[in-house]
Parts: structure tokens; sequence; C-alpha cells
């Protein structure tokens, strides 16, 4: 095993099958590490390590584990598409106080769903992440499919300076207003030319995982049988082909079966720009061929209650602002932008407000706000999502996993659960999902430099 494939195969061994909690702590940590194509890049890692340790446990057990904060800033972790307590959601000044440089703070919740899941900080996410916070959680099903080869891939994109360094021009008014923070330098598992071998008549899961602040992946791996078996960590009702390009917003997770059929080096690229980008390669030694094997099964079902769409509570959440909108920006901005300024020249990182959810920018999350809407717990909520911006935006839900039920008016066939939702320019999307865990959840675009730029609301679900 070379280096490449040690990295790709990392995992953090936790007690599996065991319902006993299996404590351990994950130290977030400045580091100098091989990554992004540098010898030494300055970065920011959990345990050491960019992507972080992947976390891999047997659905229905506990995840206990403590953040131990050593870096310069004050951090917490958001663990994306779980559907956990409200006080285990990582959300600083809403769930959770900042964990100050030096400060402890235990994650502990059972894990109900089997997927691929992932974990990083929601405290100036658009620098953190960028700097190398982010690790795979895999929930592994209690029964799990049958393969030859499992790997997990997390996308990421890396903006360096001239200097090879990471650019620190963090939220600036060009990445906030646009399309995010895009970086040069593409990325598997934080290595370039990542390359997996297998041989003919294998079959793969493989993991994909888009862990960039803004970038969106159109995925495609010409020459191979490839079946979609779960989104976002959520099975699909039925085994799908995968023979178009997968569009992979931020935060959006694949869990795709390869089949091995014939020898040779195939690669997988993306296609959203302009330019085709090859992220990695599958390299299939033995016999030139093998028999055609059988689509797989579809995954079993986590257990994610219905909506009753006749009984739903129905709002809207119109997208607005950004460059080029026809709508204009609010009036208030601008006082709002002068005093922002005044801040950063003190020294503060901060974006300025450019986007808004039904009229307002959302600057920030906290217990004093007004939540955008307030339900009991067990009551169903279908809700129209209206981009009225010229950008695409990855919607992302916290604390639940909603169906998408339309696209533009266009009924879905198939009403894939999903915790995020990519929105093409002008699209409408209507979701629907039970609000069964009580607190106060985000609902916001992960294009990070959007959400500090004010994309994002609140609503609370009551005990
Ligand atoms: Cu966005």
């Amino acid at each position: 095993m070379n280096r490449r494939e040690l990295l790709a195969s990392l995992a953090v061994a936790l007690p599996v099958g065991s319902t006993k909690a299996a404590s351990r702590t994950l130290q977030a940590a400045p580091a100098v590490l091989p990554v992004a194509g540098q010898e030494r890049l300055a970065v920011w890692a959990y345990g050491g390590q960019v992507p972080g340790p992947v976390l891999r446990q047997r659905q229905g057990t506990l995840l206990d584990l403590e953040l131990l904060n050593q870096l310069p800033d004050a951090t917490t972790i958001h663990w994306h598409g779980l559907r956990l307590p409200n006080a285990m959601d990582g959300v600083p000044g809403l769930t959770q106080a900042p964990v100050a440089p030096g400060e402890r703070f235990g994650y502990r919740f059972s894990l109900p769903d089997a997927g691929t899941f992932w974990y990083h900080p929601h405290l100036s996410a658009p620098e953190q992440l960028e700097r190398g916070l982010a690790g795979v959680l895999i929930v592994e099903e209690t029964q799990p499919p049958q393969t030859d080869a499992e790997a997990i891939w997390l996308l990421d994109d890396w903006r360096l300076d001239p200097n090879g360094r990471i650019a620190e021009d963090f939220l600036n008014f060009h990445d906030v207003s646009h399309a995010g923070r895009l970086g040069q330098q593409l990325t598997v598992n934080g290595q370039l030319g990542t390359k997996i071998n297998l041989q003919t008549g294998q079959r793969l899961r493989l993991r994909l995982i888009n862990a960039a602040n803004a970038r969106i992946f159109a995925l495609a791996l010409p020459g191979l049988s490839a079946w979609l078996i779960a989104r976002d960590g959520m099975p699909t009702h039925t085994v799908q082909a995968w023979d178009d390009v997968l569009l992979l917003g931020p935060g959006m997770r694949a869990d795709v079966m390869v089949d091995a059929q014939q020898a040779g080096d195939f690669v997988l690229v993306d296609r959203f720009g302009r330019i085709t980008h090859t992220l990695a390669q599958l390299h299939i030694r033995g016999a030139s061929q093998s028999a055609v094997r059988p689509a797989p099964s579809a995954l079993p079902p986590n257990p994610v209650p219905s909506p009753d769409l006749a009984n739903a509570q129905r709002h809207r959440l119109v997208l607005g602002g950004g460059m080029m909108n026809r709508f204009g920006w609010p009036a208030e901005f601008a006082s709002e932008r002068e005093a922002r300024r005044t801040r950063r020249q003190a020294g503060e990182r901060l974006a300025d407000p450019v986007w808004t959810l039904n009229g307002h920018a959302h600057m920030s999350h906290t217990a004093s706000h007004h939540p955008e809407f307030s339900v009991s717990r067990g009551q169903s909520l279908h809700l129209t999502l209206e981009n009225r911006t010229n950008w695409w935006h990855p919607m992302h839900l916290h604390g639940h996993h909603f169906q998408v039920l339309s696209r533009n008016g266009q009924l879905l066939g198939e009403r894939p659960w999903r915790d995020t939702v990519l929105l093409t320019p002008n699209d409408t999307v209507e979701i629907a999902f039970v609000a069964d865990n009580p607190g106060r959840w985000l609902i916001h675009c992960h294009v990070l430099e959007h959400h500090a730029g004010g994309l994002g609301t609140m609503f609370e679900v009551q005990a």
C-alpha cells in the first residue's frame, strides 16, 4: 500500500456492533501536512490529519466523542445529516456555546440512520473548513451489502496563494456575492492523483462526499457500470443506474456501487465547469472481461417518518440577493456594509450582507432571534424554496431529512430523502418532512460564503 492508498483507507477503528459508548477525544489543532499537492501545507486538522479520521460505527450505537480545541479560534462540530438531539447540533450561540481555545466539549448521541455522513465546524465555517477541518462519519447498516472493496472519497478544492499557502482572503466580497470560494486545486481525501486498484469481477462501494466550501461537482465515471444506492446518507427507494452526470453540491453525499467489469484504467471526472477535471483513477487488473453482475439490491430504508401532506403546514422560503439580481438589495444593506467595514478594519473576519431569505439577511443565528416559524412536535411541514437569484444554492436542513416533492412544478416520481437540495438559478423546489425533532434548527445555503452573507434562517420545533 502506498501513502495515497493508506490515506484513502485511513479509518479509526471504533468498536462496531457494541451498544456501549466508545469514548474518545478528537483534537482540532494546527498542523503542517502534505496536502493539496504541497509538501508542507499549514492546515487546521482533526486528529492530526486532513481530512479528519473516518469515524465508523454501527447503526443504533452511541457516538461518544470529546472535542478538544487546540486551535487559535473558537470552534464547534456540526454533524451533517444526523438526526440528533438539538444540543448536539453544533451551531454556536443557538445550540451550544462556542468551544474556546483550550476547551473541550462532549458530543454524545445515538445514530438512528445508517449512511454516509460527515462532520465539520459550524463557527467561522468558511475559514475553518477551508483550512482543512472536515471528516467522514460512516454509520454501517446492521447487515451491510455484499461488496469486495470500499473507498471513501471526500472531494474538496483549495485556493492556494502564489507561495503555495492557503490564501487568506476569506469572505471577500466577490466570493460572498458570487459563487462562493472556489479553489484551483481539486483533491480527493486532500490529495492529488488518488488511485484505487481493483480486480475484474469486483464490486466497489464508493462513498462520495462534497466537503468543498462552494464547488459543485458534476461527476461521471465513464466506461464502468455503476448504481446509485444512497444520497445524503439515505438509501434510494430503488437502485438507479449512474449513467448521467451526478450533481453533488457542497455538503451532499452519494453512495454508489461500481462494478469492475473490464480491465483498464478508468477515471472519476468532474464536468461542472468548462474544463473537465480528473479527480481519481480506478485501475482494474485481471481477466479482460468479467460476467455482468445483476444490479445491487436497494439498501434497507432508514426509520424516517413520512410527512402527512394533506395536513402539512405550508411555508415559503424565498431566496434573494447576490450579484446581478433583478430585484436589487434592501436599502439597509448599504449602512450595514459600512458598519462592517469598520469592524473588519479592527481585525474581525466578517462577510457583508448580500443574500436574503424572505427579505432579510440572516447574518447570525442565536437563541435571541425569532424563529422564521414555529411548529409543534410531530407536525408535517411543506416548504417551498424559491430561488430568485442567478446562483446555485445547496439548501441544507439541520436535524431532519426531507422528501423532495417537486421541481418547478414537476412532481417527482421518486421522492428521495435528502438533507441538502441543490437549487439551480431561479429554481422552485417543494420539500416536506415531519418536524419530529424538538429544538431550533437551521435551514441554510451550504455554499459557506452565501450562508455567511445572510442566506439561511432558523425555525423552531416545540417539545
Ligand atoms: Cu448559496
